[in-house]
């Protein structure tokens, strides 16, 4: 059984509405889908690295260039029986996680696929934090909210999207956006589980702002120092009472372990792409497990492909804070799969059951999005 054709695909999906973050806006979101074929079984993935490099150094034309030099020949040049091979098999290529994670996932579709095997059962048959685990057929999803022009924009934002049954809420913040906005949606929601995201704005010297936020009962404030710091937030952590979650400074369980271990943070943010996939964020889910550490599943704004796997992530047992999985629509008019991704009135979001990924790829939609196509084959 072996994979000998490779498709890369830049896409360039339209979002319903602008996505601001303290690094920039987001529009149009360009990510690479990943289509691996071979034995008549057609594996889909997806690469969330962003047209610059703003939330992380990757951009789409970096990881197409480790994928068309290195990634994809490694693939072909070696007979890999699994996913978790692959990811062995790339450690030697030095950072790229995005890149290495958008191939990845691809394999993990087909050899799901080849085994008549969801992804949430691969998934789980590879965690060890508890081996007697039943798959859930639902799991609770949260929404993150982009800055809005003003508090009242952000405060009307909520209550739209908690009227669509979400049950928890994430606000981005940056300097001069900050305990103003957490204030203004407190007063209006004083219960609703709210959690702020900095994506790395902040200095230790502004820990005054968090301190004043620390009472607002805030299930956890996210990324609020520089984007590869552990030091500096395990200083912060030691002065908050509220839980410091990291996203951009934890690559590997690795990284994970060490942030537990110095008290940088008490919940981590799994992003397969920024920890190089799913075989890393399964040993990071167990490392956090083991330290009784929660996890919950980050998004990058995927279509629908990226997100059926993150979503059977997302059903492994320490995954115990809902994750930024919204319905499709919550950021395209269209998804490129089939059926879309919807919350239902309880803010649950169904695991897919059928092989692999479980949906269906619309060839139509996904090619009126794709910018460029490029195929490679096993010689
Ligand atoms: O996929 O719902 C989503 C977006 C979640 O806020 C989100 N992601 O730092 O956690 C984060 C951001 C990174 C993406 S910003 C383009
Ligand atoms: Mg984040």
């Amino acid at each position: 059984m072996s994979i000998d054709r490779i498709e890369l695909r830049l896409v360039k999906m339209p979002l319903v509405a602008p996505f601001e973050t303290s690094f920039g806006v987001e529009v149009v979101e360009e990510h690479i889908i990943v289509r691996a074929d071979g034995d008549g079984i057609t594996g889909w993935g997806e690469c969330v690295a962003s047209e610059g490099p703003w939330y992380s150094y990757e951009t789409n034309r970096t990881a197409w260039h480790i994928l068309r030099d290195f990634l994809i020949p490694l693939t072909f040049e070696n007979e890999i029986h699994s996913a978790p091979e692959f990811s062995q098999l790339t450690a030697r290529v030095r950072g790229h996680n995005m890149a290495k994670a958008g191939l990845e996932s691809a394999l993990w579709d087909w050899f799901a696929k080849a085994q008549n095997k969801s992804l949430a059962q691969m998934f789980n048959a590879q965690q060890t934090a508890q081996p007697d685990f039943i798959l859930p057929e639902r799991i609770a999803v949260g929404v993150s909210i982009g800055l809005q022009a003003t508090p009242r924009a952000l405060v009307e934002q909520v209550r739209g999207y908690l009227a669509e049954g979400y049950t928890r809420i994430k606000i981005k913040i940056k300097p001069g956006h900050d305990v103003a906005l957490v204030r203004a949606v407190r007063a209006e929601f004083p219960n609703i589980r709210l959690q702020v995201d900095a994506n790395s704005a902040y200095r230790l010297s502004d820990a005054d702002i968090f301190r004043a936020m620390d009472d607002a009962n805030l299930l956890l404030i996210e990324q609020p120092l520089s984007n590869d710091d552990i030091f500096q937030h395990s200083k912060l952590q030691r002065e908050l009472k509220t839980a410091l979650c990291l996203d951009e400074s934890i690559h590997s369980a690795d990284d994970a372990e060490a942030a537990l271990e110095l008290g940088a943070c008490r919940i981590i943010n799994i992003k397969p792409g920024r920890v190089s996939g799913y075989a890393e964020s399964i040993k990071l889910h167990d490392v956090a497990a083991r330290r009784g550490a929660a996890v919950w599943c980050g998004g990058m704004l995927e279509s629908g492909i990226g997100r059926a796997a993150n979503v059977a992530v997302a059903t492994l047992p320490n995954f115990k804070l809902p994750g930024d999985l919204s319905a499709s629509r919550r950021y395209y008019k269209q998804d490129i799969v089939e059926p879309e991704f919807t919350v239902d009135a309880e803010g649950m979001m169904r695991v897919p059951t059928g092989p692999g990924i479980g949906v269906a790829v619309v060839r139509e939609n996904l090619d009126a999005v794709t910018a460029s196509l490029q195929v490679f084959r096993r010689n």
